[in-house]
């Protein structure tokens, strides 16, 4: 049995922190971090039938025709995902009122619909980019006991290598995305965007992204570590802060995730997106076509 310290559940029955309960989430669901970004997504559905708010953990589950999903907020950072995906985990694998886990496993469906910046010249400011590997810079997946593919770890040693970081405190990890929904969306007839690549989860947005303000940077080479990256066919082509972490937690709970993001701040160009808002109105309705699309 699972202690009340462990899983903590709220006065109506609900996980703590993201105030829900397991009849008022869907299995698929769509994680934003911007909590204003839920009502964007949900303005798409025909109904909306949940409304829940508690701390940035703002969600709304609805349905588009006969289709049932859940968009909810994260807030920023990796720390977040930790408490986002191991507290949806447990609303449909783990019995809330016996505190066991469930004889039968329920995979969850993850798409992550987030901004980011860009590090690639060719790839352009508002474009959308599918990840095909989280490379974490942050270290929350070294706080659980996960296993990485031959492949993982060829792509880390080799950017290890490459960012000469051997020495370094830095101990970065990487993960694949959900292998089925990479295929599906970067290969017709549900391509989302010809766009995609290694995406880097950073632990900040400023020092952790090579933002130099007024304090000094120990990696101030950072952006350009990342952006000359190559190993075979891969390279980095954007940086935020959670798919790292989604991925990781997602895989180990048996889940399946796909992130994609729209480029707001191209780091290659310096430019900033003259009109976010509208890049990422065609991110959600270019993702919920696609996803409809497959689905049906
Ligand atoms: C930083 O501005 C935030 O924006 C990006 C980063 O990952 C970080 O959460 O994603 P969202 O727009 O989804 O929050
Ligand atoms: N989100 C990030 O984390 N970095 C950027 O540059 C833009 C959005």
């Amino acid at each position: 049995m699972i202690a009340s310290s462990e899983l903590i559940l709220n006065e109506r029955g609900a996980v703590y922190h993201l105030d829900l309960r397991p009849e008022e989430i869907a299995h698929t669901i769509i994680t934003v971090g911007d909590p204003g970004r839920v009502p964007v997504v949900s303005r798409h559905f025909d109904r909306i039938e949940v409304q829940r708010s508690h701390r940035e953990f703002v969600t709304h589950t609805g349905t588009i025709g006969n289709k049932r999903l859940t968009v909810i907020s994260s807030g920023i950072g990796t720390d977040n995902i930790d408490i986002v995906l191991n507290e949806l985990d447990a609303l449909v694998n783990i019995d809330l009122k016996q505190r066991i886990p469930k004889p039968t496993h329920t995979s969850l469906q993850l798409f992550r619909l987030g901004t980011c910046g860009g590090l690639q010249a060719d790839v352009p400011t508002d474009a959308l980019v599918i990840s095909t590997h989280g490379l974490g810079l942050d270290n929350l997946m070294h706080y659980y006991a996960a296993d990485y593919s031959d492949e993982e770890q060829e792509l880390i040693r080799a950017f290890i290598s490459h960012a000469g970081w051997d020495q370094t405190p830095l101990k970065p990890y990487l993960v694949a995305a959900d292998p089925d929904l990479l295929k599906s969306f970067t290969s017709e007839p549900h391509q989302l965007s010809p766009y995609y690549g290694i995406t880097a989860s950073c632990p900040g947005f400023y020092g952790p992204q090579g933002r130099q303000l007024r304090a000094p940077l120990a990696y101030p080479q950072l952006v350009d570590q990342l952006s000359s990256f190559r190993f075979q066919h891969h390279r980095i082509t954007n940086f935020e802060m959670e798919t790292s972490a989604l991925y990781g937690l997602a895989r180990l709970l048996g889940h399946r995730c796909l992130s994609i993001s729209t480029i707001v701040a191209n780091r290659a160009a310096g430019t900033f997106s003259s009109d976010s808002q509208k890049a990422i109105e065609r991110m959600i309705t270019r993702f919920l076509d696609c996803w409809l699309s497959r689905e049906s």
